[in-house]
């Protein structure tokens, strides 16, 4: 092995890595240079494990050249690392500089449904008479829609109610005939009469605004899935003279001082006597729903004296009563999503 020879590479090396260490441009590229320069196969490596077996005379001036040379090399290899850390930490905050002079970004503001709304503001106009709200499920029993509500199984009137069953796996059958399932979606909000007064004591003045369901065709005053508000009201001594004159506070404040309704008698198990409530709209008569005296029945169904207590119900249409209130003639509007439609009410 030749001293001199082997001196003279081991500066080339040096010079060679720190060419290389120079030009890496990242952190990655640089660990590479140094990988290739310290690693086990690498020609340094290889020089420096031959030194054992070097002559005692060539050994100390080999040693000697090996340890300059890997000084040389950590601290090229070291002060190119913080430049470049230090370019890489110089690139971020560049890229992460927020500009706190650009305009912000707004955010966009949604607004109520006008079902939503008419809901709303029909609940503030009896919040004003006494009432509160109260919640019934979506998803009822044959008992509350219907039953408690004296139409017991195979009444005429339930065929008014084109009813969505829920088929759950039982079906249940009677005398060996398959019969409709006892679950069903509610067809009105009727069925939160019974349980507010099944677990309230009267007197009761509560309004039930809720999502009901119809197997209905779609047309211009028809949907599937349709809005009713119910009202109670549970006194004693109270008249139909009480009902008209609630109705038509109410009509009065929300459709405006001249705004005048119409009771014509009509039939619904649940109410003796009924009418059907409807309002004059724009040189017409508008149905909004059905009202009357609770049935003696009812009352019956959930424990209450018919002799103490006297009481009225109604249930209006959401839908048509928003569609008379801003003119809308077609009940498919609401549920199109049509931004152009929906953003015309604030
Ligand atoms: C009832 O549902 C009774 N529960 C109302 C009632 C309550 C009477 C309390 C007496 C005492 P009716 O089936 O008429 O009644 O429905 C009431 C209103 O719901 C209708 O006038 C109408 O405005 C609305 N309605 C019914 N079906 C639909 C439908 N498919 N789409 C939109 N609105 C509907």
């Amino acid at each position: 092995m030749n001293a001199q020879q082997v001196t003279e590479e081991i500066a080339e090396i040096a010079a060679r890595a720190e060419k290389h260490a120079d030009a890496s441009e990242t952190l990655d590229a640089l660990r590479a240079v140094q990988g290739e320069v310290f690693g086990r196969k690498s020609r340094l490596s290889e020089i420096k494990k031959s030194l054992g077996s070097a002559p005692g005379d060539v050994k100390p001036v080999l040693g000697k050249a090996i340890g300059a040379a890997n000084k040389r090399l950590n601290s090229i290899f070291a002060h190119r690392k913080a430049e470049l850390e230090e370019q890489a930490e110089t690139e971020m905050l560049e890229a992460e500089r927020v500009d706190f002079s650009l305009p912000g970004r707004r955010h966009q503001r949604g607004r109520r449904h006008p079902v939503t709304r008419v809901i709303d503001e029909f609940c503030e106009i009896f919040f004003g008479m006494g009432y509160t709200i109260a919640e019934g499920p979506e998803v009822e029993t044959d008992f509350y829609n219907f039953g408690a509500l004296n139409m017991p199984k195979n009444h005429p009137a339930r065929s008014d109610y084109d009813t969505l069953y829920v088929d759950h796996g039982g079906a249940a059958v009677d005398h060996g005939v398959a019969r409709e399932s006892e679950v069903l979606l509610r067809t009105h909000t009727s069925p939160v009469q019974i349980r507010v007064m099944e677990s309230l004591p009267p007197p009761l003045y509560i309004l039930a605004p809720g999502r009901c369901f119809r197997q209905d065709t779609v047309d211009a005053t028809h949907f599937p899935t349709f809005h009713q508000i119910e009202g109670l009201a549970v006194d004693r001594g109270l008249t139909f003279g009480d009902l008209a004159g609630t109705l038509e506070q109410f009509t009065r404040q929300f459709l405006g001082a001249s705004a005048k309704i119409r009771l014509r008698p009509d039939f619904f198990p649940f109410t003796e006597p009924s009418a059907e409530l409807a309002t004059w709209w724009e040189g017409r008569w508008l149905e909004l729903g059905g009202c009357g005296m609770v049935d003696p029945a009812v009352f019956e169904a959930v424990g209450l004296d018919p002799e103490e207590w006297q009481g009225f119900a109604f249930g209006i249409g959401v839908e048509r009563f928003a569609m008379t209130r801003y003119g809308i003639d077609d009940i498919r509007h609401f549920y199109r999503n049509d931004l152009r439609f929906l953003e015309q009410f604030l």
